[in-house]
């Protein structure tokens, strides 16, 4: 494959040294950090791996200009504005936004299998680029907002907040509206891949009424560049593909697809309610009123609460809409709510003590949280989404445990985040026991989150006082 070229017009701290060590200094670690995420720019935005993932994808670009603020905070503008320019008519932001100077075999399922510009046309798909036609974890109010703080100033200028507004408002209001598919106020997830968790336990069930698709139909490019073993199976791939087609088959219209995976995930709804936070942040600043987006974030976080909140488990659970009913399996998706300010304070504290309990093992078996329970039946330590830790992950929980007052704990998780991306040569996933490096290194999202780390771990260090400022 023939990398894009990288655009050189933005200023970026000039590289460290390749060949250098394990960089554990914070300076050096800075340093190697941002060499990923400057070979990785393309010129409009940053792909999560340039081999694996050789394209534009929805929320590790959100997560990747969290982290690209702290080098170039016009660099984290443009990332979001060119995914936010691939924004389809009806308000959905495609999960992958196809980069054209890249080979049709470099990555499945290419844009010939989506064919977003004429499948999707009713659906008010662009016609000038090529997406997928699914979605990702809506990061992206909350990523512009932490940008903009960045560079107030900067941001004002170029009219960053004020052009992404109106468009991060219609992407809410796709998944609110359109993708309400169980009717109780929570968005819902129709593929694997929609929640980012792609081969996650909590998915085996809901699949299992998903007629693969033949195994010949489709090429993975994926074995390519990852072990067989740390990547979904035939199987499930089979079913990602059937899932995709029938989508596609039914012009990507909510309304008119028969899914056969409808899913109500924690994680989703927390990063909506989350980003949804964000917003009132900026009609705040943008001198609009803020009400109704305080008031979705509350209706919201009630009813994930009413809806999906599990006592006895101490955690959130997925809701199999088409079955009515709750997936049994632990995945680290319901402990995200942890970032919400709103979560009633019995709520967060049982959170937290499931992710210190036997369960993710935070503090005592593993310094990092896994993807899934160490304690389940399908958990694997290598295997997506299975059982291995996750960068974006481990700083969505870090965040969530300083906003609920566990300073020290954070700080335990930065430095365990920080010492393993360094070791990991910025992997993909780690294993949770030992960090041992999995997938794909150099990973965009696991750099630029470094970044972002480092950058907590400075302020929240120099005083208490400080504490505020870093949130
Ligand atoms: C499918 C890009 C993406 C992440 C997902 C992760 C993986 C893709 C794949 O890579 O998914 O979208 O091919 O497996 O699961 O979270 O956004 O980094």
């Amino acid at each position: 494959m023939t990398a894009p070229p990288l655009a050189g017009t933005v200023d970026v701290p000039s590289a460290p040294d390749p060949d250098a060590d394990t960089p554990t200094a914070p300076d050096a670690l800075r340093r190697a950090a941002g060499r990923v995420l400057l070979r990785n720019w393309t010129g409009a935005s940053t792909v999560p791996s340039r081999g694996l993932y050789p394209h534009q994808w929805s929320w590790d670009s959100a997560f990747i200009a969290i982290g690209l603020r702290h080098l170039s905070v016009v660099r984290a503008q443009r990332e979001l504005e060119s995914l936010l320019a691939a924004q389809w008519g009806d308000g959905r932001l495609p999960h992958i936004v196809f980069n054209r100077a890249v080979p049709l075999d470099a990555y499945f399922p290419s844009p010939d299998f989506w064919r977003s510009s004429r499948a999707g046309r009713a659906a008010g798909a662009p016609a000038r680029v090529e997406t997928s036609g699914i979605v990702q974890p809506p990061v992206h109010a909350l990523a512009a907002w932490l940008v903009h703080r960045a560079d107030p100033e900067v941001s004002r200028r170029r009219g960053f907040l004020r052009r992404l507004y109106p468009r991060l408002v219609n992407w809410h209001r796709y998944l609110t509206r359109r993708r309400d598919l169980g009717g109780h106020g929570l968005a819902s997830v129709l593929h694997p891949w929609e929640p980012g968790m792609d081969n996650s336990p909590c998915w085996d069930g809901p699949l299992r009424r998903v007629e693969p698709a033949a195994a010949g139909s489709f090429q993975r490019a994926d074995l390519d560049h990852g072990a067989a073993a740390d990547r979904p199976t035939d199987l499930d791939y089979g079913r990602y593909v059937r899932l995709a087609t029938d989508y596609r088959d039914h012009g990507y219209l909510d309304a008119d697809t028969p899914h056969a995976f409808v899913v109500e995930d924690p994680g989703v709804n927390a990063l909506l309610i989350a980003s949804e936070h964000a917003l009132a942040e900026i009609a705040t600043a943008l001198g609009q009123d803020p009400t109704d987006h305080r008031t979705r974030a509350e209706t919201l976080t009630a009813t994930l609460v009413r809806r999906l909140w599990d006592p006895a488990a101490g955690m959130f659970r997925c809701h199999d809409v088409i079955a009515g009913r709750s997936v049994p399996e632990r995945g680290v998706s319901g402990l995200l709510p942890l970032v919400l300010p709103g979560l009633p304070s019995d709520v967060a504290t049982a959170l937290m003590r499931t992710m210190t309990g036997e369960h993710f093992g935070l503090g005592a078996a593993v310094r990092l949280v896994p993807s899934y329970a160490l304690t389940g039946n399908a958990f694997d330590p290598s295997r997506y989404w299975r059982g291995p830790a996750w960068f974006n992950v481990n700083w969505l929980l870090e965040r969530g445990l300083r906003t609920h007052g566990r300073h020290p704990l954070a700080a335990e998780l930065r430095r365990a985040a920080l010492e393993t991306a360094a070791s990991s040569r910025f992997a993909e996933y780690v294993d949770p026991y030992t960090g041992e490096a999995r997938g794909t290194r150099d990973f965009g999202w696991t750099a630029a989150l470094t970044l972002d780390l480092l950058a907590t771990d400075r302020r929240a260090g120099a005083s208490d006082a400080s504490r505020e400022a870093v949130r």
